[in-house]
């Protein structure tokens, strides 16, 4: 951890001999110039690593706990930031209420943390107290999720997924499958369990499954409601959609949990989950283990791959940072697609072509998560 700027500000002042009157500003972290700030950070950083034997303590601020996928991203951070590696990491549970990691970065400020690690629990919000972690001269990594802020600069870099880029190709899969079903023509009547309103991960693939809509006049979307990505407002999203619609023929659920979910509210109502006609097609991303053993049992027809192994991608731009070399103000990372059967061996959506890997036991064996 570093030591407090304020002290090592005195000392320097105290060392350089200069007058009272130019050491009494500045007392406050977000009250130093430009040139104080990046001169006070350097040499702190240096000054900090040295007397914890080069020790970086981050301080992450984790969504929470609500799905299979986010287990794996703190496990993910969780083995990364480890003692054996040279870090101590200080981990926020924010139980999904942005105030909680508010309250989390404020705290990593005053513990004077090297580095904050954001997976923000929706965009917005966050102008304030990112210029806080600024005025306070640490550097801010944003994963997952995105923050959308006036002023870039609040943050030093992004990694995460192209969240609308997923919800494009389990749209034009969509497609290709009723198209080679001859269902292209039939009314398609959709329900959309949404993830938490405001993440990125929601509003991509929301706004996906409705450009999906509007393009195809024979697919209605029926309901749309937040299922919180997670496993029983799933549930309950689909038991009451379940009561008002007895024809839906596509569930698209924006996660894994949300899909077992209404996979069991399906079937407590008496109806079959499948891709036949009259059957009710379930949809799904992130494509965890759990996730690709109801691809594999047929109970999800596509699991669009969301990868939350992150912790060493971080890392690789801490370790950039630390030499003061370049790092990509944004990274996305490559991601497949999973489906119970062949009949889409590949798609086009966007700029790229994306083959489907059918779902074998090897399949899930290899997986890491
Ligand atoms: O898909 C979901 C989790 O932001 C990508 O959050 C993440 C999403 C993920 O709760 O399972």
């Amino acid at each position: 951890m570093k030591t407090g700027r304020k002290v090592i500000g005195l000392l320097l002042c105290a060392a350089m001999l200069v007058g009272a009157a130019g050491c009494n500003g500045g007392t406050s972290a977000g009250s130093k110039s430009p040139a104080a700030v990046s001169a006070g950070g350097e040499s702190q950083t240096g000054s900090a690593e040295k007397k914890s034997g080069g020790t970086v303590t981050v301080g992450f601020s984790q969504v929470g706990a609500e799905s299979d996928w986010r287990t794996a991203n703190s496990e993910s951070m969780k083995g990364t930031f480890t003692d054996a590696n040279g870090f101590k990491l200080i981990f926020d549970d924010a139980q999904q209420k942005q105030e909680n990691q508010i309250t989390a970065i404020r705290n990593f400020i005053q513990q004077e943390v090297d580095y904050i690690v954001l997976a923000p629990v929706t965009e917005t919000g966050w102008d304030t107290v990112l210029q806080e972690a600024k005025d306070a001269d640490i550097p801010v990594i944003i994963v997952d999720r995105m923050v959308n802020v006036k002023d870039d600069s609040l943050y030093t870099a992004w990694v995460g997924s192209n969240f609308r880029a997923e919800g494009d190709k389990a749209v034009a899969w969509m497609e290709d499958f009723f198209k080679s079903k001859g269902r292209d023509k039939d009314t398609i009547n959709i329900v959309d369990i949404q993830g938490t309103i405001g993440a990125s991960a929601q509003i991509g693939r929301t706004e996906a499954l409705e450009a999906g809509v509007k393009k195809n006049s024979n697919w209605k979307l029926v309901a749309q409601q937040t299922g919180e990505f997670t496993q029983a407002k799933g549930q309950e999203v689909m038991e009451s959609v379940l009561k008002q619609h007895s024809n839906i023929d596509v569930v698209y659920c924006e996660n894994d949990n949300e899909a077992f979910g209404a996979i069991d509210a399906i079937k407590a109502a008496g109806k079959k989950v499948g891709t036949d006609k009259g059957e009710i097609m379930v949809l799904s991303f992130d494509s965890t283990k759990a996730g690709l053993n109801k691809v594999l049992s047929g109970e999800i027809a596509l699991d669009t791959e969301c990868n939350p192994l992150h912790g060493p991608r971080v890392q690789n731009i801490i370790e950039k940072l630390k030499k003061n070399g370049n790092v990509d103000k944004k990274a996305y990372v490559d991601e497949k697609m999973f489906a119970a059967d062949d009949t889409v061996k590949s798609v086009s959506a966007g700029t790229g072509k994306f083959d489907v890997t059918v779902v074998t036991q090897d399949v899930i064996k290899g997986r890491a998560y």
